[in-house]
């Protein structure tokens, strides 16, 4: 098997600092939990950033800001989310885009999200594609359902996102595809030829999906925006979650790739133009 890429979601856009105090908020903050993650086994940081107030937002500046505190630190594949949060516009979504970042998250179809509904529509999903293109960024298929690799293909189809294709199954939120092994399986049955795929679970189906992950050949995200606890009632650190998977892998004798590794696995190349 080749070597496991682990992605740590340090902030997300749903929990807050009331839910935890882990959860890393400021850019500092996000860039000492990137290097926290990094040295737990880490080589991927998925993140999001907050206003002054906590508050999501995709202001290029404060993208800027974090990921300049990352990289201050560590060599992590920085990914910035265009998901946000649900009920922001295309226009705010796509702005930190334009940092030209190694890779960027791309959810490609609508979903019920919690009480709300996550959109991107067909007519979206190219306006997305358009300017990851326009920056030359390398997108990870996030995927809450399983028609959204279909919908991922349809793009590629179109021209859109030549060479190699990463896909993230997000399972387990409320409204969207459940986290079963029989879910997964499925998923990854439906994945064009070469593709390569990780499996963040959320909540408490974080752990059983990421060693799922481990034993079937693909690769694990965790990090506070899936999961806040270590176990029932126990909060942990981005680094705790991270730390477990990578010392699971070990235990199944799955070796953990750094950042250059994942770099070539993945066919991205680091490139700064901010
Ligand atoms: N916050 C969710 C509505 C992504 O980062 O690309 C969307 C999300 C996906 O987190
Ligand atoms: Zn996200």
């Amino acid at each position: 098997m080749e070597k496991l890429i682990i992605t740590a979601a340090l902030v997300g856009a749903e929990v807050t600092r009331e839910d935890t105090p882990y959860l890393p908020v400021t850019p500092v903050e996000i860039g000492e939990a990137a290097a926290e993650a990094r040295e737990a086994g880490a080589s991927i940081v998925h993140i999001h950033v907050r206003d002054e107030n906590g508050a999501p937002t995709q202001d290029r500046n404060m993208y800027r800001r974090a990921i300049e505190e990352i990289e201050k630190r560590c060599d992590v594949v920085v990914q910035v989310s265009t998901g946000g949060a649900v009920g922001m516009s295309i226009e705010e979504r796509i702005e930190p885009l334009s940092l030209r970042p190694e890779m960027a998250s791309l959810t490609t179809g609508t979903v019920n999200f919690g009480d709300g509904v996550f959109m991107n529509t067909p007519e979206q999903l190219v306006a997305f594609a358009e300017e990851f293109e326009r920056y030359g960024v390398r997108p990870e298929f996030e995927i809450f359902e399983v028609g959204m690799i279909a919908n991922a293909m349809k793009l590629v189809k179109k021209g859109y996102f030549t060479g190699h294709l990463h896909f993230d199954f997000v399972m387990g939120v409320p409204g969207a595809i459940p986290a079963t092994a029989d879910h997964l399986l499925h998923m990854i049955k439906q994945l064009p030829e070469g593709a390569t795929w990780s499996v963040a679970g959320i909540g408490r189906a974080q752990l059983p999906m990421a060693v799922l992950g481990i034993v079937l050949g693909g690769h694990v995200r965790v990090g506070l925006e899936d999961n806040i606890y270590y176990r029932k009632g126990e909060l942990a650190t981005n680094a705790q979650l991270v730390e477990r998977v990578a010392r699971i892998a070990g235990e199944l004798n799955r070796e953990i790739a750094t950042p250059d590794e994942t770099r070539r696995m993945l066919c991205l190349s680091k490139t700064k133009f901010y």
